[in-house]
């Protein structure tokens, strides 16, 4: 049905690379033709040579020559250009659908069967369907090997798609700046035979036997990590975006509820409301704002294991 024997990475390789090289090529043809017409002029028109300007009134022929050689050169930009955009707007009705959430300052992806992934995973020859949703500013999710890009606006959902023709890892960057850290806000794409991603997808397990449930606390490790809290919370006590985890656990200190300065005790209800409400308290001293809901995607479990972690960072 779908090739899979293209050795381009993607099936918008060769329409966008055509499009990409026309312009190329003639942007080249009429620099380095224009170039020499130029240097041709001015040696044979040099005023050594012919003193004396001619008038000239016009003439249709060459008038009508420059209006049609451009023109058809702008519409065969246009066509290939068309012709590669068109069907980057229109997915197919099958294949997968990988909801992508982009946040300062990570993507995480989360899929159909409510499996999530810090590294998005595609199986190779089937049409993937990115559905694009930002919780904070504008992000755009830019995969090069693939030859796509699209921003995703906050309250807006969006579709891109792709059919991955190779199997290899690629890389997916944010490129639209989005703030402090917006040249880190990248991940993984790993496009892998149908076989092996059905294997990976059904397998819900896979985060939990990569973590070592001897290790105190290394599941919640791994919940923060896929889900990129790491970019603005230190485990070290140095103070990044928003506060360190050192010392947190069990810890009394203001925040801002309303207006008012409330002093609380960082508890499991604590820690379950800065992570399902970030806004409603905010420690004071730092931006309301900044930290959005993790409802959708951090479960009540998580946030017992996140607990387990915190609590190895006691003071
Ligand atoms: C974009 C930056 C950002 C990201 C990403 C982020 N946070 Fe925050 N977080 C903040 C800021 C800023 C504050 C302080 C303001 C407030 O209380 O909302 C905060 C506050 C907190 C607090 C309360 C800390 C305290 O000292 O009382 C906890 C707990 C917390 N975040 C956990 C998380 C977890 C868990 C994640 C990932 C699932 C996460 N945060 C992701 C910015 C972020
Ligand atoms: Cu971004």
């Amino acid at each position: 049905m779908y090739s899979t024997t293209g050795i381009e990475a993607s099936n918008f390789v060769s329409s966008f690379d055509t499009a990409f090289f026309s312009v190329i090529g003639i942007s080249i043809l009429l620099l380095v033709g224009i170039t020499v017409l130029m240097l041709y002029f001015v040696f044979k028109y040099n005023r050594k040579k012919n003193k004396v300007a001619e008038h000239i009134e016009g003439n249709t022929k060459l008038e009508i020559i420059w209006t049609i050689i451009p023109t058809l050169l702008a519409l065969g930009m246009f066509y290939f250009g068309w012709a590669g955009w068109h069907p980057m707007k229109n997915p197919p009705k099958d294949g997968i659908t990988i909801t992508t959430i982009a946040r300062m300052w990570n993507f995480s992806y989360l899929y159909e069967n409510g499996k999530q992934s810090a590294e998005l995973v595609v199986p190779v020859g089937m049409p993937v369907k990115l559905k694009l949703i930002s919780v904070d500013v504008l992000h755009s999710v830019f995969i090069p090997a693939f030859r796509v890009k699209e921003d995703i606006i906050p309250g807006r959902e969006k579709i891109m798609w792709f059919i991955p023709q190779k199997a290899g890892v690629y890389d997916l960057y944010c490129a639209e700046y989005c703030g402090l850290q917006h040249s880190y806000m990248s991940s993984d794409l790993r496009a892998i035979p149908q076989e092996e991603f059905d294997k990976w997808y059904t397998d819900t397990t896979a985060l939990a036997s990569t973590v070592d449930e001897s290790v105190p606390g290394a599941a919640g490790f791994v919940i923060m990590k896929t889900q990129g809290c790491n970019a603005c919370h230190s485990s070290d006590g140095s103070k990044i975006i928003g506060p360190s985890y050192l010392g947190l656990w069990g810890k009394q200190h203001i925040v801002v509820r309303d207006g008012q300065d409330v002093l609380v005790t960082v508890d499991s209800a604590y820690i379950r409301k800065s992570i399902y409400e970030p806004n409603a308290e905010i420690v004071k001293g730092y931006q309301k704002g900044l930290m959005q809901s993790y409802d959708k995607v951090i479960s009540e479990d998580d946030i017992s294991k996140i607990i387990d972690y915190l609590k190895t960072l006691e003071e």
